[in-house]
């Protein structure tokens, strides 16, 4: 029923994502901040992929829904959808996505860590590689692509490195698409200068606890400094944080375009 408050009309529901991901934890956050948990509102956990099918069905009908959303992300694509205004900051300005090295890599694999130095893409860049995986692209396939089609880009991430002589480099990551895409465009990047490089996704906690121990070399999954922001206070005495691979990543709440009532998370409440 249309005529009913949005909270009544979608169960007092935000479609969320899966557990351990920092969106989850601000908009626990955001239902405190706002109000929203005493008016019966709840997050309820799922996966990126659920959320994202839960999304494009109440488009297709044309129904109320509200999500965790972020960028770069492929459903900012693929769905008219627009991030509610969060006038008391809970989520952050603009994110930045941080390579995070071992301590000791700068020395062991000189070239190496100059390469993750130099890496870093804009968002757009970033969308190409995520949008061909999302349309059924091998994510290997989509970064090889990706390589052919800037050699410019890939000369100025591995100007002046070492070559690798078949020294192995491990990457850990978490398998949100825009690391599934950053993780493995690094890796072929570092295998083209002689590294062998092997990639393993992990959950957020192992994969810090994996670089702060030496067990990875690095990973180009920390969202700075919001999303990510509890493991980075933990870890950050034990790791490197090489620097930005990714500038102007945002993290929120997002509804469909058609909702035009709702532009801010205070509009929940109305
Ligand atoms: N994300 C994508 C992650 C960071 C990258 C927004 C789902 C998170 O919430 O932890």
């Amino acid at each position: 029923n249309p005529k009913e408050k949005l909270g009544k009309q979608i169960n007092y529901t935000i479609t969320g994502i899966d557990a351990g991901a920092g969106i989850m934890a601000s908009t626990q956050k955001a239902l405190n901040t706002y109000d929203l948990r005493q008016n019966k509102w709840q997050l309820q956990t799922s996966s990126t992929a659920a959320m994202t099918s839960t999304l494009d069905k109440a488009i297709k009908y044309k129904q109320p829904i509200v999500v965790t959303g972020w960028q770069p992300h492929w459903m900012f694509t693929k769905f008219p959808i627009k991030f509610l205004k969060d006038p008391k900051n809970v989520y952050g300005k603009a994110e930045q996505i941080h390579t995070i090295a071992r301590k000791g890599l700068s020395k062991d694999a000189p070239g190496a860590y100059q390469i993750m130095k130099q890496f870093h893409w804009t968002p757009e860049q970033m969308s190409q590689v995520m949008l061909k995986t999302n349309a059924g692209v091998d994510p290997k396939k989509a970064a090889s692509d990706f390589i052919k089609q800037n050699p410019k880009l890939v000369a100025e991430w591995t100007r002046g490195a070492a070559k690798g002589n078949g020294k192995a480099i491990k990457l850990t990551y978490v398998a949100w698409d825009s690391e599934i895409a950053s993780t493995n465009v690094l890796a072929q990047v570092l295998d083209s200068m002689g590294y062998k490089t092997t990639i393993q996704a992990m959950e957020m906690q192992p994969m810090w606890i994996s670089v702060a121990t030496n067990k990875a070399d690095a990973t180009l999954s920390a969202w700075l400094p919001n999303t990510a922001g509890i493991y980075y206070k933990q870890y950050k005495d034990k790791v490197d944080d090489v620097g930005v691979n990714l500038n102007g990543a945002k993290v929120g709440l997002a509804v469909p375009k058609y909702m035009k009532n709702i532009n801010s998370i205070e509009d929940l409440l109305k």
